[in-house]
C-alpha cells in the first residue's frame, strides 16, 4: 500500500516541488486548492491526471486553511498518513497590508488543520509538518539562528507563523501528536513567486537584458538572507516526518549574502558588472562593464531605490545553522547560491523571450510590476 500525503498550498513553490518528490517517491498525493476566477495551478499543471483515469495518484480538491468543515471533510475522505501544512498567505510586506486575513489563514489555519485530525481521531495516524519560518527570529537576539534561538517576529506575517509554531508543539506534547515544525530559511527557484525579491531580480536581469525594461527598482538592498533552493528544502520537509520521534528543525544554507550583492550575482550571469554608488535612497546600481550580447550599455542606470517597498519593520540578517538537521536527518543542501542564480536567471531569459517573440509579432503582453 503507498502511503497517502495530503499538502496544503499544493499550487505555491513548495507544494509543486513536493508534489514531486512525493509521486516519485510511491506516495498517493491529494492537494488543497483555492477557488480563484482563473486557473492557478501553472506549477503543477504537469503532474496533473486525469480524473477519469483508473489509478490516478495526484488528486486536487478546493478548500481554504480559513474554512474548518472543508479541512475536515477533505481529511476524513483522505485519510492522509502525512499532511504538509505549506499553505499560507506568505508575503511578509503584503502581511502589513492583510493583517487579519493572514493571521486567520497563517496562524489559525495550522489550528484548524491540527483540530481536524484530533475531531476525526487520527491523532496516531496522522503526522503533520507546519511551514515554520526564519521569520520568527526577527529582530536579532543570536546568530547564527537556531532551533533553541529566541523568537522576535517583525512582520504580522511572522507573528501569526509564531502562533502555527507553538500550536503544533502544544498539540505534539498535549495529544502525543507526531506533529513538526521545520523553520525553513529563505528558499528560492524558477518557481518563486514574482514579487519575492530574488525572482522580482533575475525577471528584472533578464527584461533589462532583452530591452523589455530598463531598471529595477528596489526596496532594502542592506538585508542579508540565507538563500538554499527550494528543491533541496522540500527534502527536509518529507525527512522531518520520516523520524522515529517528532522534533523541530532549522533547515539553512548557513551562509548569508546580502540582496545588493544577489543583485550583482545575477547581472554577472548575462555579462554585466554592476557598481553601486550613493547611499540610502540615492544608492543606484550602473553597468561598470559589458558584452555586447544583451542590451546593456556601459554608465546606464539598472538599479534604483524605491521607498515604497521598504518595510514598517524588517529583518535585517538571517543566517541559520542546520548542524542538527545536518546530524540527524543526514540533510545536506546540494545547490550552491550561484548554480541557483544560474538556473533562475536561465529560466526567466527563456520566458521572456518567449514574450519578446509575441510583442515583435505585434501582439500586446500585459505586464504587471510589484
Ligand atoms: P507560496 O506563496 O509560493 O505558496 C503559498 C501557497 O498557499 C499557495 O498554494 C497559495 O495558493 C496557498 N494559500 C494561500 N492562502 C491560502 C488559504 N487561505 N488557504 C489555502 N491555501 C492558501 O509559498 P512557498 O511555496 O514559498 O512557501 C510554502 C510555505 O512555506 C508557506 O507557508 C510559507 O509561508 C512557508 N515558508 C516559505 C519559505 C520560503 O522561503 N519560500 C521559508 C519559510 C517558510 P494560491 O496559489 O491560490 O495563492
Ligand atoms: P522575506 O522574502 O521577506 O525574507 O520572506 P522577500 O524575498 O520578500 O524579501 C527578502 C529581503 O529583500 C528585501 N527587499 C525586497 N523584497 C521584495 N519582496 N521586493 C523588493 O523590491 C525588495 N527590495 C529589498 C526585503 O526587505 C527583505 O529584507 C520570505 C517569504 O518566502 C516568507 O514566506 C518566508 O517565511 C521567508 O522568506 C523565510
Amino acid at each position: 500500500m503507498s502511503k497517502v500525503a495530503l499538502i496544503t498550498g499544493v499550487t505555491g513553490q513548495d507544494g509543486a516541488y513536493l508534489s514531486e518528490l512525493l509521486l516519485e517517491k510511491g506516495y498517493e498525493v491529494h492537494g488543497i486548492k483555492r477557488r480563484s476566477s482563473l486557473f492557478n495551478t501553472d506549477r503543477i499543471d504537469h503532474l496533473y491526471q486525469d480524473p477519469h483515469e483508473r489509478n490516478v495518484r495526484f488528486k486536487l480538491h478546493y478548500g481554504d486553511l480559513t474554512d474548518s468543515t472543508n479541512l475536515i471533510r477533505i481529511i476524513q475522505e483522505v485519510q492522509p498518513d502525512e499532511i504538509y501544512n505549506l499553505g499560507a498567505m506568505s508575503h511578509v510586506k503584503v502581511s502589513f497590508d492583510t493583517p487579519e486575513y493572514t493571521a486567520n489563514a497563517d496562524g489559525i489555519g495550522t489550528l484548524r488543520l491540527l483540530e481536524a485530525i484530533r475531531i476525526l481521531g487520527l491523532e496516531q495516524k496522522t503526522r503533520i509538518y507546519q511551514a515554520s519560518t526564519s521569520e520568527l527570529y526577527g529582530l536579532v537576539q543570536e546568530i547564527p539562528q537556531k532551533e533553541t534561538t529566541p523568537f522576535y517576529p517583525r512582520s504580522p506575517y511572522a507573528v501569526a507563523k509564531m502562533y502555527a509554531y507553538w500550536i503544533t508543539v502544544n498539540y505534539r506534547e498535549a495529544y502525543n501528536m507526531f506533529a513538526c515544525n521545520g523553520i525553513l530559511f529563505n528558499h528560492e527557484s524558477p518557481l518563486r513567486g514574482e514579487t519575492f525579491v530574488t525572482r522580482k531580480i533575475t525577471r528584472g536581469v533578464a527584461q533589462i537584458a532583452l530591452g523589455l525594461t530598463d531598471k529595477l527598482y528596489m526596496g532594502n538592498i542592506d538585508a542579508k538572507r540565507d538563500w538554499g533552493h527550494a528543491k533541496d528544502y522540500v527534502e527536509a520537509m518529507w525527512l522531518i516526518l520520516q523520524q522515529d520521534k517528532p522534533e523541530d528543525y532549522v533547515i539553512a544554507t548557513g551562509i548569508t549574502t546580502p540582496v545588493r550583492e544577489f543583485i550583482k550575482m545575477a547581472f554577472e550571469e548575462v555579462g554585466v558588472q554592476v557598481a553601486f554608488s550613493g547611499e540610502g535612497v540615492n544608492e543606484v546600481g550602473i553597468v561598470a562593464s559589458c558584452t555586447d550580447e544583451y542590451h546593456f550599455a556601459v554608465g546606464q542606470e539598472v538599479v534604483k531605490i524605491d521607498p515604497r517597498y521598504f518595510r514598517p519593520t524588517e529583518v535585517d540578517l538571517l543566517i541559520g545553522d542546520p548542524s542538527k538537521a545536518q546530524q540527524k536527518l543526514g540533510w545536506k543542501p546540494k545547490y550552491t547560491l550561484k548554480e541557483m542564480i544560474t538556473e533562475m536567471v536561465a529560466a526567466d531569459l527563456s520566458a521572456f523571450k518567449r514574450e519578446q517573440l509575441l510583442i515583435n509579432n505585434g501582439f500586446q503582453v500585459a505586464r504587471q510590476y510589484e
